[in-house]
């Protein structure tokens, strides 16, 4: 069986290493929140599965391509003939600081649509993983993503939701109107402080929310410190891991690694202590490399950064 099934877009990466309006050399690389996470749990050995559409040109090979190579399972993706796959250019216009700008309004991956899913979602996994970003993307993208929760949820596969608010793509208002009903059916739900809100009432502080979330069915609700590593809120209490101390070089693409290694600790029955400590683990590598998932360790370089000690309960 499938250990997970994960659903959203994937875009084509532009990365320039200085201002965009300057020109220069850019460097293809594959992005997508939940594409990120994919290969980070095939990375770890788990079977993996992203869904999602790409245009059915170079560009929608590529993205392909970089997948398999990963040991994604793509059977499911479907190729859009009229339309492009999505771009984003990341642009580091000063040492700290980089600027995103997507091209994705009408993509392929936009026009996921119900159909899209019932065929992968039938095959069956042991976790369904989606973004925020999935269902902003259209009418049919939101559709499609509450109709994969809900019906991952009735069939009891365990959901795990990452808010990932982009305000390029909506609205907190909207955000909220969409995802706070979608949350109620998710086992996990991952957030940064400042999203939580979007998943429960306006404006609620932690606590409320997580109070609301695990009422409402949620079973862990994981909050992003960054460098001060993150909590976990379960119906036991709250868990707090401190960061893996490395040098930042690129913190794109952290969240999804933090997922990515929390969900391999599920998928492996680790506690949610153990849990807590993969997903850091996998956060400091993402950030310690360049590239959204470029740097995302094997099963046997987990203890690079932690130290063997720490690596053996990894
Ligand atoms: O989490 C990293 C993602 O933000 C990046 O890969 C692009 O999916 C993406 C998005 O929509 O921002």
């Amino acid at each position: 069986e499938r250990d997970l099934l994960t659903v959203g877009e994937a875009l084509v990466s532009l990365r320039s290493p200085g201002p965009l309006a300057a020109g220069g050399p850019l460097t293809m690389h594959l992005a997508g929140a939940e594409s990120n996470v994919a290969i980070g749990l095939a990375r770890l050995g788990h079977r993996a599965a992203w869904v999602g559409r790409v245009s059915d040109d170079e560009l929608g090979e590529f993205v392909l391509r970089q997948l398999r190579a990963e040991g994604v399972d793509t059977a499911g993706v479907r190729r859009d003939p009229d339309r492009p796959t999505g771009l984003m250019f990341l642009e580091r216009r000063t040492a700290d600081v980089s600027r995103v700008r997507y091209h994705r309004a009408g993509s392929a991956g936009a026009a996921l649509c119900v159909d899209d899913l019932r065929a992968p979602l039938a095959a069956g996994a042991r976790l369904l993983h989606l973004s925020g970003i999935t269902p902003a993307l259209s009418d049919s993208a939101r559709d499609a993503a509450t109709w994969a929760v809900r019906t991952a949820a009735e069939s009891g596969i365990p959901v795990c939701l990452d808010v990932n608010y982009r305000a390029g793509l909506w609205s907190r208002e909207r955000a909220r109107a969409t995802l706070a009903p979608l949350a109620g059916c998710a086992s996990v739900i991952v957030a940064s402080t400042d999203e939580l809100d979007l998943v429960a009432e306006p404006d609620a502080d932690e606590n409320a929310a997580v109070a609301d979330l695990l009422r409402r069915g949620v079973r862990a609700v994981l909050v992003k410190l960054g460098a001060d590593g993150a909590r976990a809120h379960t119906a036991d209490g709250v868990r707090h891991v401190p960061a893996v101390p490395v040098t930042a070089v690129d913190t794109v693409g952290a969240g999804d690694a933090f997922t990515a290694g929390y969900l391999s600790g599920y998928l492996d029955g680790l506690d949610l202590v153990d849990r807590l400590r993969r997903a850091v683990a996998l956060g400091a590598f993402a950030v310690a490399g360049h590239g959204d998932w470029e740097g995302l360790p094997r099963r046997d370089e987990l203890s690079l950064i932690t130290g063997s000690a720490a690596g053996t309960t990894l």
